[in-house]
């Protein structure tokens, strides 16, 4: 799951953490040959030969700068032994500045940022990435072995930003409104059905009552489809003949719910109808009519860059809540944060697998230390 995207995350924490590791390994090593200078000042000459070879063996790219310096060390040595130590000491506090600067971490953000959205994070949310990490790296005093984990931690505060959204507690809903109808709203074959008899069966587990709405009433075989799973599930199924107007269907689902004391009304939706302004014409009406409490986008993972159009469409009906399905064939994953930070809805879950227990629900902490680890 989302392997694309763990890669990319890892391969920017490596980079950046590499170069100081670096610098700071170079540090220690330059430290134990100082202290052989401060006990031993007439040895200037073999100590400056031996940082010489230090710097030549791990960091080549410092070579010119430093060689200058210590050759420097080497004269005032020769006029005043005693100064010597502290021109020595000053140099490695030059090389390993332990601020980050802008020139460490720019050429490996453009990576991450062009990685990201290879990944199918949107444009918009790979340069707020990016930014973010600029703002909260550059000038970031860096100790030993810290690295890393100052790195992946602004990466996840970064992540964790644009998944802050409001948290979606169904159960605590149901308390203050029942029957608590919950519109399932997306593109063909994004999963709605599937995840609509996921849920069911997930409050059903959770002893809630739940009546189905056969809400597609245009694809071919959408009826049957929805009664073996209320079948298999044990939960009635409201439904009309192919053709007819959802809204009434969902309708007679409500008053079903409400005479009968049921929890939930899972109102399913056609994904296609004869063009995408008339599907949203449908959704819009079945709003009007039935006036769902949470209206949930289910949205395939997989779509890539056009879940943020889908998302934009959707949201003419107004979205509540966010489903991402598929996610266990998804190794990109960019779509999750591309709609949330379009959206700022609540995921209420992720979905990954074909069976009904393949549903999960969503924790932005989780998710964040999946992608990021640790
Ligand atoms: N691997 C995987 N497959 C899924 C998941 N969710 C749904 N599917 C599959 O995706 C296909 C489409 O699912 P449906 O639930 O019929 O999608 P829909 O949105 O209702 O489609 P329409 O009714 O045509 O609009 C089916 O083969 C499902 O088994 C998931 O989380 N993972
Ligand atoms: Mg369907």
């Amino acid at each position: 799951m989302f392997g694309f995207l763990k890669k990319k995350f890892s391969q920017a924490i490596e980079s950046l953490s590499k170069k100081k590791e670096e610098e700071q390994k170079l540090e220690k090593n330059l430290e134990k040959i100082e202290e052989k200078l401060e006990k031993q000042p007439e040895k200037v000459e073999e100590v400056v030969e031996k940082a010489k070879a230090l710097v030549e063996k791990q960091s080549p790219e410092l070579r010119e700068v430093v060689g200058k310096d210590l050759e420097g060390v080497e004269k005032v040595a020769e006029e005043k032994p005693s100064e010597s130590p502290s021109l020595f000491r000053k140099l490695i506090k030059k090389i390993t500045e332990k601020k980050l600067s802008e020139s460490d971490v720019e050429p490996i953000l453009n990576d991450l940022e062009t990685g990201l959205i290879e990944g199918d994070v949107a444009y918009e949310v790979a340069g707020k990435i990016k930014s973010d990490l600029k703002n909260s790296l550059v000038g970031k005093e860096v100790g030993r072995g810290e690295i890393k984990s100052i790195v992946s931690n602004s990466l996840k505060q970064s992540l964790l930003d644009i998944l802050n959204v409001p948290i979606l507690d169904l159960e605590e809903n149901v308390k203050k409104k029942k029957p608590y109808t919950i519109l399932f709203l997306g593109f063909n074959g994004s999963g709605k059905t599937t995840t609509l008899a996921k849920v069911g069966k997930w409050l059903v587990g959770k002893n809630y009552s739940c009546v189905f709405a056969a809400g597609d009433t245009f694809r071919a075989a959408s009826l049957e489809q929805l009664e073996e799973h209320a079948e298999k599930i044990k939960v009635d199924v409201i439904k009309h003949k192919y053709g007819a107007d959802p809204a009434a269907v969902i309708f007679d689902a409500i008053q079903h719910a409400q005479s009968k004391g049921i929890h939930f009304v899972l109102a399913d939706s056609a994904g296609r109808v004869h063009t995408n302004r008339d599907l949203l014409d449908e959704m819009k009406k079945i709003v009007r009519v039935n006036k769902p409490d949470l209206k949930v986008l289910v949205i395939d993972s997989m779509t890539g860059n056009d879940a943020v159009l889908q998302a934009r469409m959707f949201n003419e009906t107004g979205v509540d809540a966010v489903i991402f399905t598929k996610v266990d064939v998804n190794e990109k994953g960019g779509a999750i944060l591309s709609v949330t930070y379009e959206l700022k809805k609540p995921i209420l879950f992720l979905c990954n697998g074909q069976r009904y227990e393949d549903i999960i629900s969503f924790n932005a902490e989780d998710f964040v230390n999946n992608l990021v680890g640790g």
